[in-house]
């Protein structure tokens, strides 16, 4: 038995841009050489469509894209499609259609030739929810089958979103199929689990533009005899990510380092695409602003495809007082001790050295006592 898993096609994805073809193009190059593979089933992991309710016209295209594909196709939805109980999902619209199988929170089984392909199929949930659902549904493989278990979710550690306890861990993955497969992540990991293995096919379009998707290709994998083989497409665009630092610097020395970058950079028969973050610091009372950018991206505009990200750029000032905000944040303070550390910050740049003071100021502050606040001023007992 020959399997064919792919995931994350995004159809839509950025289709009011010069990108709009590129969700369609991926997505339809995965399944024709699929299929030229001779792959007896196609197993997509979810996001097929980019927006939860595609377009009349997106979903046309896809509509003629699956009708080509006379390869059986078994698909779970993604959070992308994923929409409030008892209302149809556009991955599920496909199954109505005749175009594939869709499975959420239950087991499918495929017989090709004489062999026997048992696939569960969790769909995306809500990753608080992911733990749960899994241990209700309870997978369970099938006594002479293949057994497969595909998924959609976050999945520690190759996704840890921070939020919620119960994001799943690889760990939590029951240890007795011959393959799991989880879609969501936007690059490729293959790694050895349990009795079998575990895969992230990765999106077989660009959406992120993460530095990891540089160094991985987009592609989708071939599962026969229990081995893996990774096939990487032939028409996603060439990403280039690159991180340029500054120090101290002129807003022209910036310009001028843009552009020898770019200039550098060589296309091919598709515009490249590029993600470009600036960082450290410029001239004192400079910002990021400062920078003219717009006419860069107008010199480059016929060559490449640029994303550039300045907002990590600045003067120092600016940068260290982000930073106290940022850190300030990350303690989670009650407001009091915010505005403790913000005056305190403030106070001793103009050399108001006592904690006691800064503590009585606040205090005054809070309760509106203009004339202790002044009296505090202007005493300036404790200036250093
Ligand atoms: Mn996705």
């Amino acid at each position: 038995m020959k399997l064919a898993v792919m995931s994350d096609f995004h159809l839509g994805y950025a289709y009011n841009t010069e990108r709009r073809e590129d969700s369609f193009i991926q997505a339809e190059e995965a399944l024709q050489k699929a299929v030229e593979l001779n792959a007896d089933a196609i197993l997509i992991a979810g996001d097929i469509f980019d927006s939860r309710i595609p377009s009349q016209d997106v979903l046309g295209r896809a509509i003629s894209i699956f009708r080509k594909i006379r390869t059986p196709i078994i698909a779970i939805h993604g959070t992308h499609e994923r929409r409030g109980k008892g209302l149809t999902n556009s991955v599920q619209l496909l199954e109505k259609a005749g175009l594939l199988k869709h499975v959420h929170c239950d087991t499918t089984i495929l017989e090709i030739g004489t062999e026997k392909l048992a696939l569960h199929g969790i769909s995306g949930v809500p990753d608080d929810y992911a733990r749960i659902v899994l241990e209700k549904f309870n997978p369970e493989p099938v006594q002479g089958a293949l057994n497969i278990l595909m998924l959609h979710q976050s999945i520690e550690p190759f996704l840890y979103t921070g939020q919620g306890k119960s994001t799943l861990k690889l760990t939590d993955l029951p240890k007795s199929f011959d393959l799991i497969v989880s879609g969501h992540v936007h690059w490729t990991e293959e790694k050895e689990y349990g009795n079998g293995k575990f895969i992230i096919p990765g999106s077989t379009v660009l959406t992120q533009m993460r530095k990891i998707e540089m160094e991985k290709p987009k592609g989708f994998y071939i599962f026969e005899n229990k081995n893996l083989k990774f096939v990487p497409l032939e028409t996603p665009r060439k990403f280039i990510y690159k991180a340029l630092d500054f120090d101290n610097a002129k807003t022209s020395e910036v310009s001028d380092k843009v552009k020898s970058e770019l200039s550098a950079i060589q296309g091919g028969d598709k515009k490249p695409l590029v993600r470009l973050i600036l960082t450290g610091t410029l001239e004192q009372g400079f910002t990021a602003e400062d920078i003219q950018l717009g006419e860069i991206e107008c010199q480059f505009r016929d060559k490449l495809i640029l994303r550039l990200d300045k907002s990590r750029l600045g003067s120092k000032e600016i940068l260290e007082r982000r930073e106290i905000l940022e850190r300030l944040k990350q303690k989670q303070l009650s407001v009091d001790e915010l505005g403790l550390e913000l005056l305190k910050k403030h106070l001793d740049e103009l050399g108001y050295k006592d904690l006691n003071t800064v503590e009585k100021l606040l205090a005054s502050l809070a309760e509106g006592d203009a004339d202790n606040v002044r009296k505090l001023l202007t005493s300036r007992q404790d200036i250093s």
